[in-house]
């Protein structure tokens, strides 16, 4: 059976790449982009798209029957920042896309589910290096706690449904060609705009909060891996530790020196500050690199290269 993807949330940081690629590995017309409203000019124009709302059902059905989808990723979701500000609607989001997802699969009108979790499905009770895949889960964002229930109900669902659901515990994702969206870990990303634009910027958390972090290349591949290993070697239904590098704002700051000597960095922490402190600093996925063959490739000066030079190019595009 020849693959049909649709991706709900696809016009987001993560879903835009990941559309992208894979797009350019099966063909355009193999994977339906769709989100509530559209999304930049190179993901409108490289194949079909859906306008769907991720908490409509019928919506969600209609475009799986027209395409005849057997893979969904679901991407649509309130971030760590903004949930605080919106904790009603964050719940909405988070769970009830998932379970729309879940259900539509439980009745077989899909074979296979990604669902992204992220490292805020921890809490200041974990241990905070080398957070153990297994380990003291208690959240205390809304986003987390929402991720956390998210992980048990896709493991439930694989459990009594036999749902083909696959996760990832995502740390903070750096990427050029689409903004985040109401993250803790965004900073690490708006760093490297105000370096080009300004050269300094006003970190919103301190200069020594360590946080697991990822280029957004190593998050596709993590992702696809997943997705494309075979069944029995994917042995956590729930979600997957997943880890890169860890730095803190001054460490990036120090990377970002190298490249552009003037650059200086302040530091006034805001209501993220206590988010990012209740998160581990590192990550063991030590069981995703068994498992399915999961190996990062860039360091932080990698990313400093790549990050700069690609907003570079964009802003002398402008
Ligand atoms: C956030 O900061 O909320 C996200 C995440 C770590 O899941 N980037």
């Amino acid at each position: 059976m020849d693959k049909s993807i649709l991706i709900i949330g696809a016009c987001g940081q993560i879903g835009t790449e990941l559309t992208l690629k894979l797009r350019e590995n099966l063909g355009k017309n193999a994977v339906i982009a769709s989100d509530i409203s559209e999304g930049s000019e190179e993901l409108m124009q490289s194949g079909p798209f859906e306008f769907i709302n991720a908490l409509d059902y019928n919506q969600i059905a209609a475009v799986i029957d027209k395409y005849a989808i057997n893979e969904v990723y679901l991407m649509a979701a309130m971030l760590s920042a903004t949930g605080e500000k919106f904790p009603a609607k964050a719940w909405e989001l988070n769970m009830n896309s998932l379970f729309n997802v879940l259900n539509l699969a439980k009745e077989g009108k899909i074979k296979k589910v990604f669902w992204p979790s992220s490292i805020a499905v921890f809490g200041p009770t974990t241990p905070k290096e080398n957070t153990p895949q297994q380990t003291v889960m208690a959240p205390t964002t809304v986003y987390g706690i929402s991720k956390l229930a998210g992980e048990r109900w896709c493991e439930y669902y694989f459990n009594k449904f036999g749902v083909d659901v696959r996760s990832v515990r995502y740390p903070g994702i750096i990427s050029w060609k689409t903004s985040p969206g109401g993250g803790t870990t965004d900073y690490a990303i708006e760093i490297y705009h105000k370096a080009l634009q300004d050269g300094n910027y006003d970190s919103f958390l301190n200069k020594d909060t360590k946080l697991p972090m990822m280029y957004m290349d190593d998050a596709i591949d993590a992702t696809l891996k997943i997705m494309n290993a075979p069944a029995e070697q994917v042995k956590i239904r729930s979600s997957y530790n997943l880890a890169a590098i860890s730095f803190t704002p001054k460490e990036i700051a120090d990377e970002i020196k190298n490249f552009i000597p003037k650059f200086d960095i302040s530091y006034h922490s805001d209501f993220r500050q206590s988010i990012a402190d209740s998160w581990p600093s590192s990550i063991d996925d030590s069981q995703a690199r068994k498992d399915w063959g999961w190996k990062h490739q860039f360091d932080l000066e990698k990313i400093s290269d790549s990050m700069l030079k690609n907003l570079q190019i964009k802003y002398d595009a402008l």
